[in-house]
């Protein structure tokens, strides 16, 4: 558990350690990076998707800043090399007056930067989901994203609550002579349980990087079974 102050840039170093004790030096590179660093505030309101630097006795840092009081949950994303995919988590505190904020509505559209971007597809629980992400701008489809972490998008999952961080993988990458530089980046997901799942996706476009943040329901958009359960209406169908 670390304390951070709200609105300083704060250099965040961390270690991970491998089963000899000892801190882990050498990693795979997956989409571009050694090590990918998500930060989430725990109600999934804000999201922060850095790359920090390995030094050469494996401590990793990073110039952090969380503007808001509140608890916040860190993930280093990495597969040491010989190993498998890892997510190590950790979580973070900022002192300060917290002020609650109501979670994002479910919703198949968000906005940011005068950016568009529409949500197709479901996450089914057990089974491997397509989702569809299109961009757009100022109503026009936009058709010639920059890659990004070896992709077009790069898409993260969490699910609500206890932030289990879920790995989505893009569907084709630049430069493979049949993936399109937007306007639509898919993806496929599998999410264990039903319920609410942060979505946030990384996109560049015009030289910049912008996240698109979505909250999207597993298991809605179901065909309905055909005998309703007999426990009451608490069931029935959530529209978007
Ligand atoms: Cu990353």
């Amino acid at each position: 558990m670390t304390t951070i102050k709200a609105g300083e840039p704060t250099d965040f170093r961390f270690t991970v350690t491998g089963p000899d004790g000892r801190p882990v030096t050498d990693y795979q590179v997956q989409h571009d990076k050694k090590l990918h660093f998500i930060v989430v505030s725990r109600d999934l309101a804000t999201f922060q998707h850095v790359h920090p630097d390995m030094a050469a006795d494996g401590v990793w840092s990073v110039k952090l800043t969380l503007d808001q009081p509140g608890a916040y949950r860190a993930f280093a994303d990495f597969a040491p090399t010989g190993g498998s995919g890892l997510t190590l988590g950790t979580d973070l505190l900022v002192a300060g007056d917290y002020k609650p904020q109501p979670p994002r509505q479910v919703a198949r559209t968000a906005e940011v930067d005068g950016y568009t971007v529409s949500l197709a597809g479901d996450l089914v629980p057990g089974q491997a989901g397509k989702l569809t992400l299109s961009v757009s701008k100022d109503g026009k489809p936009v058709t010639d994203l920059q890659p990004y972490l070896g992709a077009y998008g790069h898409l993260v999952a969490l699910r609500a609550g206890d932030l289990a961080y879920l790995h989505v993988h893009p569907d084709g990458e630049p430069g493979d002579g049949k993936t399109a530089a937007g306007p639509e980046i898919t993806f496929y997901a599998e999410v264990p349980s039903g319920g609410d799942y942060g979505l946030f996706l990384d996109f560049q476009h015009q030289g910049k990087v912008r996240t698109a943040a979505f909250t999207a329901q597993a298991g809605a958009g179901q065909p309905k079974p055909t005998a309703e359960p007999s426990d009451g209406p608490a069931h029935g169908d959530h529209t978007h």
